[in-house]
C-alpha cells in the first residue's frame, strides 16, 4: 500500500516532470536562439557551480519568472524581471535545479516537520551538568526545562466564552519574529514548536528566528532545520530593537507577530490576534499594563467601572496605555510606516514604553485580547549581560523615549529618577522629525485620553506620589477627617497611598492634609480637611528631603507607633522611624 508521503512524492515528481518538459522545451528555444555564443558561457557556468555548489547565485541569470520559495531557500537569487532564461548557463543552471535537485535525497529532507525534529539530540547537547547550578545560565531551572516535552500539554486558561467561539479562517498570515541571545535550547525549541503546534498552518507563512549573537550559532543554526523556520544571526550584538527590526524586514507576510524566545503558545492564540488586527483600526476591556512616572512597566488593575462595563462581554478587547513589549502583533505595513523601534536603543528596555506612546499619539490603538494566551517564562533578573550596564542601558533607552515623546512631562520622569539626568543619550533627531512627519498628537493628549488613571503632578507639588519607608508607605488605611494614618506595604497603585506636598506646605491626599492637633511628641496625625493657612497643617521636607518636620512644632513624622495607634509626631532623630521619601521629589 501507498503512504501519504509516498502519494505526494508521486504527485511532486509528476508536477516536477511536467514542468521539466516545459523548461526543457522553452531553454532549447533560448539555446538555439544564442547557440554560438552559449558553449563557452555554459562551460564557465558549470565551472563556477560545480566549484561553489548549491550556494551562488547567478548575477546574469534573468531567474526572476522563475524564482520560486525552494530557489531561494537554496540560495539562488533572482536577479531581475527581464524574462526568462537569457544564456544557456542559466538554462543548464535552471532545469538541474528545477527538474534534479528535488529529487536528490538528501535536498529533498532538507526540512523536516517539528515532529521529526530529535528534541533529545538538540537539547542534549546543552544540558545542565552534575553539580552545576541549574540557574546559573538562564536564571531559570534550566534541568526542569530540559525535561519537559517541546509539544508538552498546557491547560488551557482562557475564558468559556473563547472556547466556544468559532475563528475565522480568512485572516492573513503572519510572520513571528522571535530574537533570542544565549536562550536555552529547551525554552527556544519549545517556543517554536508551540506556535507550529498551536496555529493554524496557513496563518503562519514562517518564524523567522533572530540569533543575536549568541555565543553558539547552533542553538538557532539546528532549528532552521524545522518547516517554515528561518535563522538569521547577527554577526556582532545588536540586542532586542535592533535584531527585531532586522527580522520584521525579512518577514514576507502582512502581520508581524513578535514573541520571546521563551514562551509557549496556548490554544487559538494567534486566530483572536490576527482577527483584530484584520478588522479595520477601530477607536475602541480585569488587568491592564500601564506605567508610574519612572517609566517602569506595570500590572495595573482595572477600575470598577472598567469592570462593570465589561460584565457583559468578558472577552472583548481591552484598551491599554502600554504593552510589556515581549509579545505582540501588529500589521507589518504599520509597523513600518509608524518607524519600526528606535534603532538606537540597546539592548533591551524601555522600547515598550516608546512604541506605545508612538502608537497611541500617532494614531494607532493598543489591545490586549483576552481569548489569545501564551505563556511566558518570567524572571527575577536578566541572564545575560548587557555591554554598558544594564542600569545605564534601561535609563538611556528610557530617556531616548522620554525625550522624544513626553514633552514637558518628561520631567516628572527625571524628578522621580534623577540618576537618568547624567546618563547620555545620544541623538534623537531623525525620530523627531518621524514624529512630526507623522503628525503625532501630544502627551497631553495621550494621559487626557488614553491613561487618564495615571495622576499627574499639580503645578502647586513639590512632591508626589507614595512617601516611602523602605518597602512600606504612608497610608490612609482607608480612613476619612478625623482618622488617623499608618503604613502599609506599597503598592504602587496610587489610591489610599498617594500623597503630594505642596508649596503652601500641606501634605495632601486629595483633600484631606497631615494634621498636628496636639503639639507634643508622641502625638497622634490626623486626616483633616485641608484648610488655609491652618498651621496646623504644615510641613516641610529636611534633610535632603529624607524628613518631613511639622514647622509649628519642629517634630518629625515618625512611624514608631504606627501597629499602636498610627503614626506620631516625635522629637527629630536620626531614626530609620522617620525616613521619608517621595516618589517624585520636584524640587532638588
Ligand atoms: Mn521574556
Amino acid at each position: 500500500m501507498l503512504s501519504r508521503s509516498k502519494l505526494v512524492n508521486l504527485w511532486g515528481f509528476f508536477s516536477y516532470s511536467l514542468r521539466c518538459i516545459i523548461n526543457v522545451l522553452s531553454c532549447f528555444f533560448s539555446f538555439a536562439k544564442v547557440v554560438s555564443l552559449c558553449l563557452l558561457n555554459s562551460v564557465q557556468h558549470i565551472f563556477a557551480y560545480k566549484r561553489h555548489k548549491f550556494h551562488v547565485s547567478f548575477p546574469q541569470c534573468h531567474v526572476a519568472a522563475l524564482s520560486s520559495s525552494s530557489l531561494k531557500q537554496r540560495g539562488f537569487l533572482p536577479v531581475s524581471r527581464e524574462g526568462f532564461l537569457h544564456q544557456p548557463g542559466c538554462c543548464l543552471h535552471f532545469i538541474f535545479n528545477r527538474c534534479i535537485i528535488p529529487f536528490i535525497p538528501e535536498t529533498h529532507s532538507a526540512f523536516v516537520r517539528w515532529q521529526d525534529f530529535d528534541q533529545d539530540l538538540y537539547v542534549g547537547a546543552t544540558v545542565v551538568r552534575p553539580g552545576q547550578d541549574p540557574y546559573a545560565r538562564n536564571k531559570f531551572n534550566q534541568v526542569e526545562s530540559d525535561k519537559l516535552r517541546m509539544d508538552r500539554a498546557v491547560p488551557d486558561t482562557r475564558h468559556d466564552h473563547c472556547r466556544h467561539k468559532q475563528w475565522k479562517s480568512d485572516l492573513p498570515a503572519s510572520s513571528v519574529v522571535i530574537t533570542f541571545h544565549n536562550e536555552a535550547r529547551s525554552a527556544l525549541l519549545r517556543t517554536v514548536v508551540s506556535v507550529l503546534k498551536k496555529s493554524p498552518p496557513h496563518l503562519v507563512k514562517e518564524i523567522i528566528l533572530v540569533d543575536d549573537y549568541s555565543d553558539n550559532p547552533e542553538d538557532g543554526a539546528l532549528l532552521g532545520k524545522i518547516e517554515k523556520v528561518r535563522v538569521l544571526r547577527n554577526d556582532r550584538r545588536e540586542g532586542l530593537m535592533r535584531s527585531r527590526v532586522r527580522g520584521a524586514d525579512a518577514a514576507t507576510a502582512p502581520v508581524l507577530t513578535f514573541l520571546d524566545s521563551h514562551c509557549e503558545c496556548n490554544d487559538h492564540w494567534l486566530e483572536p490576534l490576527l482577527e483584530r488586527v484584520a478588522e479595520v483600526h477601530p477607536d475602541t476591556q480585569t488587568l491592564f499594563h500601564s506605567f508610574d512616572w519612572n517609566l517602569v512597566f506595570k500590572w495595573d488593575y482595572m477600575t470598577l467601572e472598567q469592570r462593570r462595563a465589561r460584565q457583559g462581554n468578558p472577552i472583548a478587547p481591552i484598551k491599554t496605555p502600554m504593552i510589556a513589549g515581549g509579545l505582540f502583533v501588529m500589521d507589518k505595513e504599520y509597523f513600518e510606516q509608524l518607524g519600526k523601534y528606535d534603532m538606537m536603543m540597546d539592548v533591551w528596555g524601555g522600547e515598550n514604553l516608546e512604541i506605545s506612546f508612538r502608537v497611541w499619539q500617532c494614531g494607532g490603538s493598543l489591545e490586549i485580547i483576552p481569548c489569545s494566551r501564551v505563556g511566558h517564562v518570567f524572571r527575577k533578573q536578566h541572564p545575560y549581560t548587557f555591554p554598558g550596564g544594564s542600569g545605564t542601558v534601561f535609563a538611556r533607552n528610557t530617556r531616548r523615549a522620554a525625550e522624544v515623546w513626553m514633552d514637558e512631562y518628561k520631567n516628572f520622569y527625571y524628578a522621580a529618577v534623577p540618576s537618568a539626568r547624567n546618563v547620555p543619550y545620544g541623538n534623537i533627531q531623525s525620530r523627531l522629525e518621524m514624529k512630526k512627519r507623522l503628525a503625532c498628537k501630544p502627551f497631553k493628549w495621550y494621559l487626557e485620553n488614553v491613561y487618564p488613571e495615571l495622576r499627574v503632578p499639580d503645578h502647586q507639588d513639590i512632591a508626589f506620589g507614595a512617601l516611602q519607608q523602605g518597602g512600606n508607605c504612608l497610608d490612609t488605611l482607608g480612613h476619612f477627617a478625623d482618622g488617623v494614618v499608618g503604613v502599609y506595604e506599597c503598592h504602587n497603585a496610587g489610591g489610599n497611598q498617594e500623597w503630594a506636598l505642596t508649596k503652601d506646605k500641606s501634605v495632601k491626599h486629595m483633600d484631606l492634609c497631615l494634621t498636628v492637633v496636639d503639639r507634643t511628641a508622641g502625638s497622634l496625625i490626623k486626616l483633616q480637611g485641608c484648610r488655609e493657612n491652618d498651621s496646623r497643617q504644615k510641613w516641610e521636607q529636611i534633610e535632603s528631603n529624607s524628613k518631613l518636620r511639622h514647622v509649628g512644632s519642629n517634630l518629625c513624622l515618625d512611624s514608631r507607633s504606627a501597629r499602636m495607634g498610627g503614626l506620631t509626631v516625635e522629637v527629630c532623630s536620626p531614626s530609620l522611624n522617620q525616613q521619608w521619601k517621595f516618589t517624585l521629589n520636584l524640587q532638588s
